[in-house]
């Protein structure tokens, strides 16, 4: 109907419970779960549904959460009431990292299970071999700790996925393009060597949330300990340009993957590292965010893509839904189609590329000098690895 086709020689699944996009953080909260709606209206009205194997997820159960998280947090998330009274008189601070940042709302346990469950689905499709890319836009929430929330995140789904394809898998390789640092993942992983965490963010250490991964921040320092050098990040500065991003993603990403050999890849697609974000401060079109995802692809590794950040909802759905195109490989018209539902929402911009206007652009600090100076601070500790 579209000219949408089964990619030749692969599969690819496509993993979302629209349980999840009623939810509401509250009026005044970033989070919006609702430009899952959007993003899932665009890759229907393309006819992209023709090309991948669609499943609605199952929550998952508190057994699953508690593989990483401890039991007395899923407890108190599966029970917590958005009218409890969550402050804590000891600590002077509220329960369990809950608050403005990760509120407690109705339905709260459900959307983390929906959005663990959607993650865990995924991962088992590419270790039983049924695809080699699961894609859940739902998941992606990077920063969860294994005893607290943080972020917007309650639970990490990209934890509990990367632990099921450890079990099949010898090493994964976690890479996070959301503007924000993965601090959970690499936490997580920090002592391991069969996990190797690359997040590319923001840094500011006094001023932008969270304020960890700098460039020095690699691992434990102990050099016999197996997770030293098998965290990197890119701190970056406002402003970073197209080119200048994918030329540093592939300068970088090249030879973390020549190097550390991964048998699958996890990719976080925070779109909040799109120019216009509500939250975000870097001038990156879509085209170029997506050429990540086309990078990564090329490798030909089964391939867990997940979403995260994002919080200009038009830009999110527009990027997710042409990232999901580049996972099957099909060429989409750049115009929404004319039957797009909610097509009103996106106003004069029906384009699935929209140009970032110049009000909405940040003065680009990053240097061409700054930017080599990151590849080879990258390069050093990818020599650790060597031989
Ligand atoms: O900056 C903070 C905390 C709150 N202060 C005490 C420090 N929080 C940020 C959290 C950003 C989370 C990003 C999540 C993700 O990486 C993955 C899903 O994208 C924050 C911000 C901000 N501008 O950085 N919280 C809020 N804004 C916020 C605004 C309105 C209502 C609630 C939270
Ligand atoms: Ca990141
Ligand atoms: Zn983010």
């Amino acid at each position: 109907r579209n000219g949408i086709q089964r990619p030749k020689g692969y599969t690819v699944s496509y993993h979302a419970n629209p349980e999840m996009e009623k939810m509401h953080f509250g009026p005044k909260h970033p989070m919006k779960p609702w430009r899952l709606t959007l993003t899932n209206k665009i890759v229907l009205a393309y006819g992209m549904h023709e090309a991948m194997d669609l499943y609605i997820p199952r929550a998952a159960t508190s057994q699953e959460l508690k593989d990483f998280h401890r039991e007395d947090y899923i407890e108190f998330l599966q029970r917590v009431l958005p009218t409890d009274n969550t402050w804590d008189q000891e600590s002077g601070q509220y329960l369990f990292n809950t608050g403005d940042d990760c509120p407690i709302f109705d339905g709260l346990y459900t959307y983390c299970s929906l959005y663990a469950g959607a993650s865990l689905d995924a991962a088992r499709k590419l270790t039983n071999l049924q695809s080699d890319i699961a894609i859940n836009w739902s998941g992606g929430l990077h920063h969860a700790k294994k005893t607290e929330a943080s972020g917007f995140c309650y639970i990490n789904d990209i934890v509990l996925a990367i632990l099921q394809l450890l079990l099949y898998h010898p090493r994964v390789l976690y890479i996070d393009i959301d503007v924000h640092h993965g601090d959970g993942v690499e936490q997580a992983f920090w002592s391991t060597d069969r996990v190797m965490t690359l997040s590319f963010h923001k840094y500011n250490r006094a001023e932008f949330f969270p304020g960890t991964g700098a460039l020095d921040d690699t691992g434990p320092l102990r050099n016999d300990s197996p997770g030293a050098h098998h965290s990197l990040n890119v701190p970056l500065h406002d402003g970073i340009e197209d080119d200048q991003y994918i030329k540093l993603f592939q300068d970088i990403v090249r030879p973390c993957v020549r190097t550390y050999q991964p048998t699958v890849i996890v990719l976080q697609c925070g779109a909040d590292s799109l120019g216009g974000d509500r939250l975000g401060c870097f001038n990156v079109n879509i085209k170029a965010h997506g050429a990540c995802v086309a990078f990564i692809k090329k490798f030909g590794l089964p391939m867990l893509v997940l979403g995260g950040g994002g919080y200009t909802a038009r830009n999110v759905a527009k990027a997710w839904a042409y990232e999901t195109s580049l996972c099957i490989g099909a060429e989409v018209h750049p115009n929404l189609p004319a039957h797009t539902p909610y097509l009103e929402h996106f106003g004069n911009e029906k384009t699935l590329f929209p140009k970032l206007d110049s009000l909405n652009r940040y003065e680009n600090k990053n240097s061409r000098v700054y930017l080599e100076s990151v590849v080879m601070g990258i390069m050093e500790q990818l020599r650790y690895l060597q031989g």
